[in-house]
């Protein structure tokens, strides 16, 4: 693999995707500015251009709402298949001058900042934390204070959307089995299917069987509505929401950028308020309260009935992401990845390839992510697994270095599915280009 060339074709799709102080996901399909993508992005920025890494983080900041969220989309200029969903969502507590969505996704904003802090010197470091802290501490309070109230430390999400790994198993067995409208099964029974798949704009650019399925993606827009419905009131949709969830990956990336938020106040002597550092100390351990002492596995949970979603998905591994587990514990995760490894080519099927779910292409039901292998990776090597770290590592680069930077991958035979020219591939790959041997 030349990782020069690698590198270059990074570069080069990240240029295309600036928008000018943020960086769309993907042409085409994905025309705004998405939450954990844009941090993803700045981590690949840092290595060749840290103000324009501080920009995409700056410019993340600017969708806040006054309550303290940070939402998972600020819309851009070109059309988005969702546009309309939001459009009719707004609300009084987004800024003022942008249209956002009213949702939220998994939160890298504190290792992004960190990452890039890493390359910056001291005093443009500590004077950028100091601009940014009481934002970062706003979010981190809203997700405690509205997303966990049983105050346990794990927070709850309200649309799968919120977890990045939108069509992931636990989450649609979820709504199919306790919230699918008489309509929308009346439809499919109907075999309304086909003519809802010819309606979808996002398969203009994908194929449909990359894609969330169709049913599923009215699903999706359906509890979108019941969100809007509610006017976002946390509160009282923790008590009806029959599908809200206490996700593995978002809670553990959740501990992580708590740790980096320890790390970043520190560094400016700044205090975290008492309730919130006690919270953070709890979510320390709350991951126990996923995990299946009969499976051996870590698990999505059900927010209402508290009882585990015994789906697997990618999140089962980034427990060591979040760096909270014990050492014994991380072990028999990396023994367990190790031995599902050897049942694929490519590191990290999103699904397992003996899950029912399983399909090598469609979306996170099955495919290889780089975002989610670099998560892992970097968990790997902070509990010393090197050398399965460096494995995955490599057999990531030279997915995106022989197809380029797709958005996702078989992990059966490596062909790229989804959207080209995918930003945060680029800078992941080109992150792990550059921090490895
Ligand atoms: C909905 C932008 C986003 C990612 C998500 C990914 C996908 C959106 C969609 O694209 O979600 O947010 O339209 O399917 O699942 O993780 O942030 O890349």
């Amino acid at each position: 693999m030349n990782k020069r060339k690698l590198i270059e074709q990074c570069e080069i799709t990240l240029k295309q995707n600036d928008v000018g102080g943020w960086t769309r996901p993907a042409p085409g399909l994905y025309p705004h500015q998405w939450l954990w993508d844009s941090c993803f992005v700045a981590i690949g920025l840092r290595h060749y251009d840290i103000n324009r890494a501080q920009l995409e983080i700056d410019n993340l900041f600017r969708g806040q709402w006054s309550n303290g969220m940070i939402p998972h989309i600020i819309q851009g200029k070109g059309d988005y298949y969702a546009d309309q969903l939001w459009n009719n969502g707004r609300s009084d507590l987004m800024p003022k001058d942008l249209l956002t969505s009213g949702i939220t996704q998994p939160p890298l904003l504190a290792e992004a900042m960190v990452l890039i802090g890493e390359k910056l010197p001291t005093k443009k470091r500590q004077g950028w934390y100091r601009q940014h802290i009481n934002q970062l501490l706003a979010y981190h309070e809203w997700l405690y204070r509205e997303r966990d109230p049983h105050q346990v430390g794990l927070v709850a999400l309200l649309h799968p959307w919120e977890s990045g790994l939108d069509n992931s198993p636990s989450w649609m067995k979820q709504i199919h089995k306790h919230h699918k409208p008489l309509w929308i099964s009346v439809g499919a029974g109907l075999g309304l299917t086909g003519l809802l798949e010819k309606m979808r704009k996002d398969t203009h650019f994908v194929p449909a069987r990359e894609r969330i399925g169709t049913i599923d993606a009215l699903l999706l827009y359906y509890h979108v509505r019941k969100l809007i419905v509610a006017h976002y009131d946390n509160k009282k949709l923790l008590k009806s929401s029959r599908i809200a969830t206490e996700d593995v990956a978002y809670n553990s990336i959740l501990i992580r950028a708590n740790q980096h938020l320890r790390t970043i106040a520190a560094e400016i002597n700044v205090e975290i308020p008492g309730w919130l550092h006690e919270r953070m100390r709890k979510a320390q351990s709350a991951l126990d309260m996923l995990w299946d002492e009969n499976e051996h596995m870590y698990f999505d949970r059900d927010f209402r009935r508290q009882t585990l979603l015994h789906e697997p998905t990618i999140g089962r591994y980034l427990p060591l992401y979040s760096g909270a587990v014990s050492k014994k514990r991380a072990d028999q995760l990396a023994h367990e990845l190790q031995k599902e490894l050897s049942g694929t080519l490519y590191p990290i099927a999103s699904v397992p390839i003996t899950s029912p779910y399983f399909s090598h292409h469609r979306y996170w039901q099955g495919p290889t992510w780089v975002n989610t292998n670099w998560m892992i990776i970097d968990g790997l090597k902070r509990y010393g697994h090197t050398e399965l770290a460096q494995s995955i590592t490599t057999r990531t680069l030279e997915l995106v270095s022989i197809h380029g930077p797709y958005e996702y991958f078989s992990p059966i035979d490596g062909t790229p599915a989804g959207a080209h020219q995918f930003s945060w591939s680029a800078a992941l790959a080109l992150d792990l280009a550059k921090t490895s041997q």
